[in-house]
């Protein structure tokens, strides 16, 4: 599969540079393209400099309302992200049509911090405008949930992760949603964690998108998972994960074929499974998605149907309500790795409290009484009472 990324504020901008960083990964180790353009777009000059692997010219780092903000960030108000994008979107349309492969993409993938400023406002904007001049492709948001301690210290934080999931929500055709707390690391420094976490994000991708690019016969799986398998998996809300188990780099030639051989292999598989569902980018039952995929990748010899028809059965236990969708791609060494998405998730406790507490927030901002009398405890319910962006 092959994506359009753009990266919105520094949050969207660096995790968009790890995608292009994705890409030449791609193409040193397997000689195939994921990302057909990588481009970043911030309010913000100092933040777009940063970046290392996205192209260094305008086109590809793209400054948007420069008259409004001087180049300096919207200082979190988001409705001024958004209203800079809808005046700009334009500039920012005709900019990433420029993509050297642009006609091979098969879905767009727009990334920002929730939290913020910039991108959070930006990210719902663009989504809508790029829908509705591309309406043949799929348009996802990646939106990355603000760390615990920022919830507390800053009370922009509530609201813009609010009025940004419910504004995505109307009009991405799924969000893979991020829980930056999920990835902390206690033992690194806050910039190294970043770094790091990005990583972390972006790696779950790389088998995935791979897999349906492969063009040598050896590298293709006996079930081939391609784009139309991840288009038809994502709906709504989505939590992507990766989990990985280690293979001794060579076996007994006597050993492959018997019971504990086999057995071996299947609890290797599982291992990987579970750490793939713990590791998942958002804390949600997986009992709540109606949608699921997951790719089992590593050596030829190790991977085999019967082995993905276990891990089948180990996660529709575990997600009885998802059509689940399976593939395997027979490539790399030493290393049996697991992508899982769980899709059109019907509840994600995260999201709901945002929208509840962003609630409660505006009422006592704004001091009134009317229209807040209903019960908030389903995610439907809860989402109508946050402003749009939009
Ligand atoms: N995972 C990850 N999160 C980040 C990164 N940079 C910022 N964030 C998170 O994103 C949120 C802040 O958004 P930013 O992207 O900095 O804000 P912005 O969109 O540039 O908006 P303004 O600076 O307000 O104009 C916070 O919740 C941060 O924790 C990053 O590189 N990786
Ligand atoms: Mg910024």
């Amino acid at each position: 599969m092959k994506l359009v990324v753009v990266g919105f504020g520094q949050c969207g901008g660096r995790i968009a540079d790890e995608f292009a960083r994705l890409n030449m990964r791609a193409h040193a180790q397997r000689g195939i393209d994921i990302i057909t353009g990588a481009f970043a777009v911030n309010t913000d000059v100092a933040d777009l400099s940063g970046l290392i692997r996205i192209k260094s010219d305008y086109q590809h780092r793209i400054l948007i309302g420069g008259r409004k903000t001087g180049g300096h960030g919207v200082g979190k108000i988001n409705e001024l992200g958004a209203e800079i994008a809808k005046e700009d979107g334009d500039k920012i349309i005709d900019t990433i049509r420029i993509a050297r492969q642009f006609s091979e993409t098969d879905a767009f993938l727009l990334i920002a911090g929730a939290a913020g400023g910039t991108g959070s406002g930006a990210l719902p904007i663009m989504t809508q405008q790029i829908k509705e001049r591309y309406i043949d492709k799929p348009v996802y948001a990646l939106i990355v949930l603000p760390f615990e301690h920022e919830e507390i210290t800053e009370e922009r934080t509530i609201y813009n992760a609010a009025t940004c999931l419910k504004s995505t929500y109307l009009v991405a055709d799924a969000i893979f949603l991020v829980d930056n707390q999920r990835y902390v690391r206690k033992d690194s420094s806050i910039k190294n964690n970043l770094a790091s976490i990005n990583t972390l994000i972006v790696e779950p991708f790389y088998s995935l998108l791979c897999a349906g690019e492969e063009k040598k016969p050896k590298y293709i799986g006996a079930k081939m998972l391609d784009a139309g398998d991840i288009i038809q998996t994502m709906a709504g809300w989505t939590a992507i994960g990766y989990g990985k188990s280690k293979l001794p780099l060579f076996r007994f030639p006597f050993g492959g074929g018997n019971f504990r051989g086999k057995s071996t292999e299947t609890q290797k598989g599982i291992q990987a499974m579970s750490g793939a569902i713990s590791s998942l980018s958002l804390r949600c039952k997986p009992v709540d998605s109606k949608r699921a995929l997951y790719l089992v990748s590593g050596p030829d010899n190790e991977v085999s149907m019967d082995l993905v028809k276990e891990i089948g059965a180990y996660l529709k236990a575990l997600a009885p309500e998802a059509i689940i969708r399976s593939g395997d791609y027979p490539r790399g060494r030493g290393l049996l790795d697991i992508t899982v998405i769980l899709s059109e998730l019907s509840d994600v406790e995260k999201a709901r409290n945002y929208f509840t507490k962003a609630i409660s927030l505006i009422s006592t901002i704004k001091k009134r009484q009317e229209g807040i009398e209903g019960t908030y405890g389903t995610l439907e319910g809860t989402l109508e009472d946050i402003p749009s962006l939009l």
